[in-house]
């Protein structure tokens, strides 16, 4: 027997046991023992039913998504769950923490399920560019249906133990020691004479059910919804064959697509995505064992819609918030806000009002920095200029207790010069939330020069308690995400002075993944942003940065994006489709005679490298400068702030992927046709040369 799995005897019940941390994936070690332990238990005369339990914090996770890419080894998950359903004795899954993957798959081949009421199952391959590859395909539509079967599968969403329940995934929902609860299960079981039951062997959820029609009705969805992802439609194929195939060629069918998925870009690129998020909340040089501050209570300053944003995320887990603001009545408004932003989740049904009453009661507006002396944790949130952030910081300083964590959530401006602002610099550190801040995932936590390691780890630990995507990030204008774009804006900027539209622009990157195209998001924003900080770059940048003028032009004739209703789209009143903004053409006619440049066609490709190469060629200088850890923290940023495709990897992954060499030689072309902006960073051209990948640093 194994380490990992243990088979101990308890009467008449064996009981199976999986101790593989931190979430007992199904690596080689598991897939043997679990094999080992259930032929042994099947062959003992004096077991009559077996129990499969695990320690730790959940149960089976799924496989161990380290092995993908290495050659595999024998036993594979599909031969051993096939071996669990064969099988002559009854077995029961007990489920705690999450079932997930490989995990439920083992689950279902059990034949009995019970689980705790706080426990999860699901099958998510699908968000890591796979599919379930050991009979989840044609296991749960036998048991769910091919409707919600579907949905999990494409979805790749877990359930709760009480839907599942519902649904028939899970056969009784228990408390207590999970060992004594699934032994009295089975010992039920065989005192009321129940033998095994396959669940590969049912078919009646199948019949009398247009399979066929849920099975179009889901691709359509799927093509419209995601229409550049690989595995999603390999999910649909591989359900397909569930009603269709009899099992044991619904399971190889399940294989082969499998493997066909198993090799593809964007599973790779997927599984990047889920490792580095989580390796971005490893710090390198600040010490395990460094200490973390109790954070129990919490203000943020400003009840602007950002300030709200950040207090509600507060309130969402419990930790009690107060409001700072100006005045009674601005502190009046702030609380409506964040009445107003829970009820729009009330009314999506996402939270109930019970819900929201209870979080609202943590929320509690301030107008006195006196209010803040017992506060683990203040975020400042005021207007972006530096005046305003020295008063608040200065009344920090006063008013805060010692060791309480000044927090600033600017996005641009110089942090280390807002820790000088009190007499306590290495309590100040940036945490840099993104827009709607209750929603959006990423969290730049900024390191300042004097920011002491226990208020750098406690940042991280708050962002992961938020259930924010904490990445650090050091100073300079702009961190990381905000620095990148403004490359990436210029560039679709000049692409339009050059001859593209914006529908144009937006389209090639919509295809390319991105969750919106740069005119699509600069309307949302307002472009009154990008032009203040145009209006500052104009004056600090050496006259060889050239910028464009399209900015200056439309906010000249009352275009600023959806607030104005006309942007580089127009929209209808109460509506956010954009639509073409038939005033536009002219302007940009207009920027590019003043520029000299002779309008032409751009291809798709085109666009994507001016754009996507900015990104990726400021990227290696941050990282060069040390700003970003790692190239994978950048990748994080992306994909987590601003809505670059998990299945590309993020900015850097993709690069890599290209071929460093390529990227180098265009990002060279781009410097001598585009001048300044495109000098090559010296390190993405000392990787290009040595042959090597922003990965291999
Ligand atoms: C599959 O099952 C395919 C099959 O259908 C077919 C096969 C033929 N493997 O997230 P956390 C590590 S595909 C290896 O911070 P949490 C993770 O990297 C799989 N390692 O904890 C981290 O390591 P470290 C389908 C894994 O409590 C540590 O565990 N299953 C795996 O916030 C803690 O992780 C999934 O997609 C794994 N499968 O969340 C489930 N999972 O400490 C993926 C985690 O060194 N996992 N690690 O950074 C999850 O969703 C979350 O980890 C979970 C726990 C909800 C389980």
């Amino acid at each position: 027997m194994s380490d990992v799995v243990t088979l101990e005897r308890q009467g008449a019940i064996a009981v199976v046991r999986v101790n593989n941390p931190p979430v007992n994936a199904l690596g080689i070690a598991v897939r043997e023992g679990l094999q080992d332990s259930f032929k042994a238990a099947e062959a003992d005369p004096q077991v009559k039913a077996i129990v499969l339990v695990c320690e730790g914090s959940t149960f089976i996770a799924g496989a161990d998504i380290k092995e993908f890419g290495k050659p595999p080894k024998s036993p594979g998950l599909p031969e051993v769950v096939s071996g669990i359903e064969a099988g002559s004795k009854p077995s029961v899954a007990v489920i705690h923490g999450t079932a997930l993957g490989g995990g439920l798959e083992v689950a279902v081949s059990c034949h009995y399920r019970i689980a705790l009421k706080s426990a999860k199952v699901g099958l998510p391959e699908v968000k890591l560019g796979l599919l379930p590859g050991a009979g989840g395909t044609q296991r749960l539509p036998r048991l769910v249906g091919v409707e919600k079967a579907l949905d999990m599968i494409v979805s790749g969403n877990p359930i709760s133990a009480s839907e599942a329940l519902e649904l028939g995934v899970i056969d009784e929902l228990v408390e207590g020691d999970l060992t004594a609860a699934g032994i009295a299960y089975a010992e039920k079981l065989i005192a009321d004479g129940k033998g095994a039951r396959r669940t590969g062997e049912r078919t009646d959820k199948l019949d009398g059910v247009d399979n066929a029609a849920l099975v179009a009705a889901k691709r359509a969805e799927v093509e419209k919804k995601t229409p550049g992802l690989f595995s999603p439609q390999r999910c649909i194929s591989a359900v397909e064959a569930s009603f269709t195939m009899p099992l044991e060629d619904g399971l190889k069918r399940e294989r082969e697509l499998f493997g066909e998925c198993l090799v593809s870009p964007q599973r790779s690129a997927l599984v990047h995505a889920f490792f580095t998020e989580r390796l971005a909340s490893k710090i390198d040089d600040l010490p395990k064992d460094t200490p973390v501050r109790e954070i129990n209570s919490a203000a943020v300053i400003g009840g602007g819609t950002m300030g709200v944003g950040i207090a509600l995320c507060f309130a969402n887990v419990g930790i009690p918030v107060k409001i700072l603001e100006v005045s009674d009545e601005a502190m009046d408004k702030a609380m409506e806000r964040c009445r107003d932003t829970y009820m729009m989740s009330v009314k999506r049904g996402s939270l109930t009002e019970d819900a929201m009453n209870k979080r609202l009661t943590l929320v509690e507006g301030v107008t006195d920095y006196a209010d803040l002396s017992g506060v683990d944790l203040v975020v400042e949130a005021v207007f972006e200029e530096m005046g305003v952030k020295q008063k608040v910081f200065e009344a920090l300083d006063t008013h805060c207790k010692p060791g309480a964590i000044l927090a600033s959530n600017t996005s641009s401006l110089n942090l280390n010069q807002i820790a000088d602002f009190t007499k306590r610099p290495q309590d100040v550190v940036g945490l840099h939330f993104f827009s709607p801040a209750n929603v959006m995932r990423l969290l730049e936590v900024v390191r300042g020069e004097k920011t002491a390691n226990d208020v750098l780890a406690t940042a991280m630990a708050i962002g992961k308690k938020l259930k924010k995507v904490a990445v650090p990030v050091g100073v300079c204008d702009g961190f990381v995400g905000n620095r990148m774009v403004f490359q990436y804006g210029r560039e679709s900027e000049f692409l339009l002075e050059e001859g593209a539209t914006p529908a144009q622009v937006d389209g090639a990157l919509r295809k390319f993944g991105m969750a919106m195209g740069p005119f699509a998001m600069r309307d949302l924003s307002g472009l009154d942003i990008g032009l203040s900080i145009r209006t500052r770059q104009r004056q600090t940048l050496p006259a060889e940065f050239k910028l464009p003028t399209i900015l200056d032009k439309m906010a000249a004739a009352g275009m600023l994006g959806q607030k104005t209703g006309k942007g580089f789209y127009v929209y209808e009143k109460g509506s956010r489709t954009p639509l073409d903004n038939p005033e536009l053409p002219a302007i940009l006619e207009a920027a590019s005679k003043e520029q000299g440049i002779e309008r032409r066609e751009l291809t798709d490709e085109y666009i994507l490298e001016r754009t996507l190469f900015a990104l990726i060629n400021e990227g290696a200088k941050i990282l060069e400068e040390g700003i970003a850890q790692r190239s994978s923290d950048i990748d994080v940023i992306y994909i987590n702030g601003y809505g670059f495709p998990a299945h590309q990897g993020g900015p850097m992954f993709y690069a890599d992927s290209l071929g460093l060499d390529h990227v180098y030689n265009r990002i060279c072309e781009f410097h001598k046709q585009h001048g300044a902006w495109w000098k090559p960073a010296p390190l993405l051209e000392k990787l290009a040369k040595e042959g090597r990948k922003f990965a291999d640093l």
